[in-house]
């Protein structure tokens, strides 16, 4: 469905007759005609119309406005072909490559970064995630905690990675019908949860069913869910500090509410690399250690 002529002239912010003028002396569109004869715009009209808009509030003439975006596109164009290109002949490096999705991110330049990712689609599952898309969010994290970026351009990079991630579970189709069971979720009140869908992505790679609850699962709704679902693994992801006490109840309340043959493993960067509670039954993975199979 496109966008009739009065919707473009509120969404541009010109008057009809002055998008009718532009298109006949212009041609920068050519919506298409319906059946009953009303022109059709397409939202990509939309998005030319509202640059083109952009360019006149910023005192440039129209004709000059249209020659403009035209030199601007076809400028875009070519370095979208050559950017493609280096990407799939791994012509940047992967620092090259992260620090390009990074700062297409940060300038919220979501077409710059969907093409990065579609050069990276021969590059395995595991490979993107680790050596492209957790580099892009660490330094991410490093900048808005040194004040260099603000939280509107964290939750647009975090947001664009976490889609992307979410694209490779469901294209798993959250791992194979009748494999065994993984039931991942994040610790009470955490709000991280891309480390762990990183550990979800791995583990439906090896065969198994994800369930996937996500972020901040309280304790006895998790306990719920693993007595009713039984499933052959619990994974946990904690990023943020705990006291040893608060790991201790969970974890002990999490072991007796699984089956005797659940694995249960607690992992992430707030699972101190020594100190956690000693408890029968449950693995704890610091950022130093590895899921294995
Ligand atoms: C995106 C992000 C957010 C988003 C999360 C969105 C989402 N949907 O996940 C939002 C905006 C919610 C957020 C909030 C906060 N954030 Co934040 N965030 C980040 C950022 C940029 C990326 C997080 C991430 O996904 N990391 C995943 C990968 C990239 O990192 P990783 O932890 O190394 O992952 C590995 C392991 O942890 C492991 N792993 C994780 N889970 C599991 C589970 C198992 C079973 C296993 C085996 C392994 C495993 O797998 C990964 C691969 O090795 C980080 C930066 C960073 N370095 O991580 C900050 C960061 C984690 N946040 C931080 C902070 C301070 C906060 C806030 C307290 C900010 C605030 N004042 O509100 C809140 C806390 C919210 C809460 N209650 O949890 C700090 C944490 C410092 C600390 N240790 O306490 C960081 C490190 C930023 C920084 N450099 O200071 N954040």
């Amino acid at each position: 469905m496109g966008y009739r002529i009065k919707s473009v002239a509120d969404l541009v912010g010109v008057p009809r007759n002055t998008l009718l003028a532009w298109e006949r002396r212009y041609g920068l569109v050519t919506p298409e005609r319906q059946d009953n004869g009303y022109r059709e715009y397409s939202a990509n009209d939309v998005a030319r119309l509202r640059k083109l808009k952009a360019l006149i509030d910023a005192g440039h003439r129209v004709g000059e406005a249209v020659s403009l975006l035209s030199e601007r596109e076809d400028a875009r164009s070519a370095q979208q072909v050559d950017d493609l290109h280096r990407v799939q002949t791994g012509a940047f490096g992967d620092d090259a490559l992260t620090q390009r999705l990074r700062e297409a991110l940060l300038r919220f330049d979501r077409d710059s970064a969907d093409r990065i990712a579609a050069g990276l689609e021969t590059r395995p599952y595991r490979d993107r995630v680790e050596h492209i898309y957790f580099p892009v969010l660490r330094v991410v994290g490093e900048r808005w905690a040194a004040g260099e970026i603000n939280v509107s351009q964290e939750h647009f990079a975090s947001a664009w990675c976490r889609e992307k991630m979410m694209a490779m579970l469901m294209a798993l189709g959250h791992g194979p019908q009748g494999g065994p069971v993984a039931l991942c979720a994040g610790f009470p009140g955490e709000r991280h949860e891309l480390g762990l869908l990183g550990v979800a992505i791995q583990l439906a790679l090896q065969g198994y069913r994800i369930s996937w609850l996500g972020a901040d699962v309280p304790t006895d709704d998790l306990a719920q869910a693993v007595r009713q679902e039984a499933p052959a693994m619990v994974c946990i992801s904690v990023l943020q500090p705990r006291t040893r006490a608060e790991f201790q109840a969970y974890a002990q309340q999490l072991r007796e509410a699984a089956p005797t043959g659940t694995r249960v493993v607690i992992g992430g960067v707030g699972v101190p690399e020594k100190g956690a509670p000693a408890i029968e039954g449950i693995e704890w993975i610091s950022q130093s250690g590895r899921l294995d199979s």
